[in-house]
């Protein structure tokens, strides 16, 4: 069945309606996109997608082949498959650091008054972080408590000594096996440094070696950068509770300046946000016969918003050239992450005006007005200025009419809120029904889409398989875009398919069988849920125990490697489509990375392409955690009886 369906998918490039649309529409142009230019690639190099290729030195480059086994130094296969593996995670693992490192700078100066703009949105959950935190907050004000937090956020990244504080949110056992192997992670910045040191030529030649560092990277991105991203976005811009909004390209306006906003950090979008309801800029609009503004995102940016502000979703990674396509773009403005330099080529057939915002991140060409935190606001209106002035250029606009109705918005927070109800807000109902069998588990749909799957037709197959069989499903980044584009985290159409016992609970407690938990520095919330579940009781005592799982076979980034290495290292089998984890050009590596692993941290990796088998191995896995438990035998014996009934109704 797989196969007819993929190479079906695959000659649509996406199983998005919408997105084949405006391929097809920019084929007809003679423009490329992503998908063009992979088919210019091909073949591409079988060393790379082995990991087999090093070029660490000028001794090299080499490539390790049966004919020449090893590298000028006399590196193996799997020394360099688990350095690039290294290598790899240290770069996400900095992408998401750096991230939250501008955003603990934003907060620090929010709370010293140098970013006039931004407030804090949040302040009970500044007040749970400062306990957590020790900083004293009785009769002190907000800005205080914020400065001190702000202080000791930033020292995360690069203090001299210590371990990650958010470590120590972890469960204890979970903790005790990261101090065993003596992987607690330290400051960011150190276990940065300490991968590229490790990994040059003629340091760390011993692959365990290298791969356990790789742990510890990796968990200073989940348990740290990642972590205290999520936290202090949620302090600055309001901690996500479930709302509506729409999702798809047809949230574009034929009649309405529309400006996109595309990358990662909240502190531009959130600005854009705020400058297209100012009352004076929207007069200019309807004087160039525009009805309104509209904003919509795309990629983890995108998410931000609409779990914050309700702002729609264009589309996802492999959209965002499409949305160019439409002409009906006044101005693009990107920061951070996932941005294609092919923006810039397919702009200039449009009118589109494409701005970068972060002296991180400029594009050769492409005109760039930084953003700064303390005329934020300013800035932000001067792009909406320029998207207005720019409404008179359009040419043709072809919008494809698809979008769909999303619930948004779990957090952390928000799924014990939901859960439990606001007199009695906790994890209980969700283990009790994980218990009686009703949930079997609950399964992670992560990352990217890659032009080398159709776009969206992994996650959204396996979350359909998944609930189908009463996994709950929870979503982040580009993967949770494409469950929306295709409704099934609209609850009234997704319960739909939902397996009896799930969509009983989904039904008395109101929420889809898919929640959307954010962007991919937000799959730290995944964390702090598993967490709560062990901490809720009856599940085990530790993440390894619990019947949870995770997938992402459309991954691109290295930021995906690095969040799948963070849930191996805290317990959790992670699936990868088979050639976007590139280490199958050692056994040894591989064999370490899909099994041994597990008998030190509890987790590990598979590769899967094909998203029906994905979905039977993540099932299988959720089951042999479930007979570990116990709870299956209670299950077969155990009928509904009334005290389940009114444990599923929410006062
Ligand atoms: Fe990028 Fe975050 Fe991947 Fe999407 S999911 S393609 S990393 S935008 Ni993060
Ligand atoms: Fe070749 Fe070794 Fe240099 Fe890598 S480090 S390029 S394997 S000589």
């Amino acid at each position: 069945m797989l196969e007819e369906l993929l190479i079906m998918e695959l000659k649509k490039r996406s199983s998005d309606k919408a997105a084949q649309e405006m391929i097809e529409r920019m084929a007809d142009a003679g423009q490329q996109n992503a998908w063009d230019r992979l088919d210019a690639q091909l073949p591409q190099c079988g060393f790379g997608k082995q990991g087999v290729c090093c070029r660490i030195c000028t001794m090299g480059p080499c490539r390790i082949s049966k004919k020449a086994p090893l590298g000028v130094c006399g590196a193996n296969a799997d020394t360099i498959v688990a350095r690039n593996f290294l290598r790899a995670i240290a770069a996400g693992t900095s992408a998401h650091s750096d991230h939250a490192r501008a955003v603990a700078e934003v907060f620090l100066a929010t709370a010293r008054g140098e970013a006039p703009d931004y407030q804090f949105k949040d302040t009970v959950k500044l007040k749970r972080i400062a306990a957590e935190l020790g900083v004293e907050t009785e009769d002190r004000p907000v800005n205080e408590i914020a400065a001190k937090i702000g202080e000791i956020a930033l020292g995360e990244f690069g203090k001299a000594e210590g371990t990650q504080l958010m470590a120590r949110r972890a469960p204890k056992p979970r903790q005790e096996i990261w101090k065993k192997f003596d992987i607690t992670p330290r400051a960011v910045d150190r276990e940065v440094v300490e991968a590229l040191h490790r990994t040059t030529m003629g340091v760390d030649q011993d692959y365990k070696s290298i791969i356990m560092h790789a742990s510890r990277t990796a968990l200073a991105d989940g348990w740290g950068g990642s972590m205290l991203a999520t936290e202090l976005q949620d302090i600055l811009f309001g901690t996500p509770y479930p709302g509506r909004g729409e999702v798809n390209l047809g949230v574009l306006k034929e009649d309405e300046v529309n400006i996109i906003v595309h990358g990662h950090e909240p502190i531009l979008s959130e600005m854009i946000v705020a400058a297209a309801s100012n009352k004076e800029l929207l007069a200019e609009a309807k004087k160039v016969g525009a009805k309104g503004i509209n904003v919509a995102g795309i990629c983890c940016t995108a998410n931000e918003l609409l779990m914050r502000h309700g702002i729609p979703i264009a589309g996802n990674f492999l959209s965002q050239e499409l949305a160019i396509a439409t002409g009906a773009i006044e101005l693009m403005a990107v920061d951070v992450q996932c941005v294609m330099q092919g923006l810039a080529e397919v702009a200039k057939c449009f009118h589109t005006k494409l701005i970068t915002t972060s002296d991180k991140a400029k594009l050769t060409g492409v005109e760039h007005i930084a953003m700064e935190p303390k005329t934020a606001l300013n800035t932000a209106k001067e792009l909406v200025k320029m998207a207005i002035g720019n409404y008179k250029n359009r040419g043709r606009v072809t919008i494809p009419t698809e979008k769909q109705s999303a619930v948004v918005g779990f957090s952390h927070e928000s799924i014990n809120y939901i859960l439990g109800g606001r007199f009695r807000a906790s994890y209980r109902p969700l283990n009790d029904n994980i218990i009686n069998g009703r949930i079997r588990g609950i399964a992670a749909i992560v990352g990217c889409t890659n032009p080398k799957v159709p776009q969206d037709f992994t996650h959204t197959t396996l979350a359909e398989q998944l609930i189908k069989r009463d996994v709950l499903v929870v979503t982040t980044g580009c993967a949770t875009i494409a469950c929306s584009k295709r409704g099934l985290t609209n609850p009234k159409e997704a319960l739909e398919l939902a397996g009896p016992g799930l969509r009983e609970v989904c039904e008395a407690v109101g929420m889809p069988p898919v929640l959307t938990c954010g962007s991919c520095v937000d799959n730290s919330r995944l964390l702090v849920a598993c967490t709560e579940i062990v901490r809720e009781g009856g599940l085990g005592e530790d993440i390894s125990e619990i019947p949870v799982v995770g997938a992402c076979l459309e991954s691109i980034t290295e930021k995906a490697i690095a969040i799948g290495q963070y849930f191996v290292a805290s317990g959790v089998l992670i699936i990868f489509g088979r050639e976007l984890l590139p280490v199958s050009g050692s056994e040894n590596v591989s064999n370490y990375l899909f099994g041994g692993i597990e008998k030190d941290f509890g987790g590990r990796w598979a590769v899967e392409s094909d998203p029906f088998k994905a979905a039977e191995i993540m099932l299988a896995h959720i089951e042999g955690k479930r007979d570990a438990l116990g709870i299956n035998k209670v299950r077969e014996r155990k009928l509904y009886d009334m005290a389940d009934r009114r444990a599923l109704t929410v006062e």
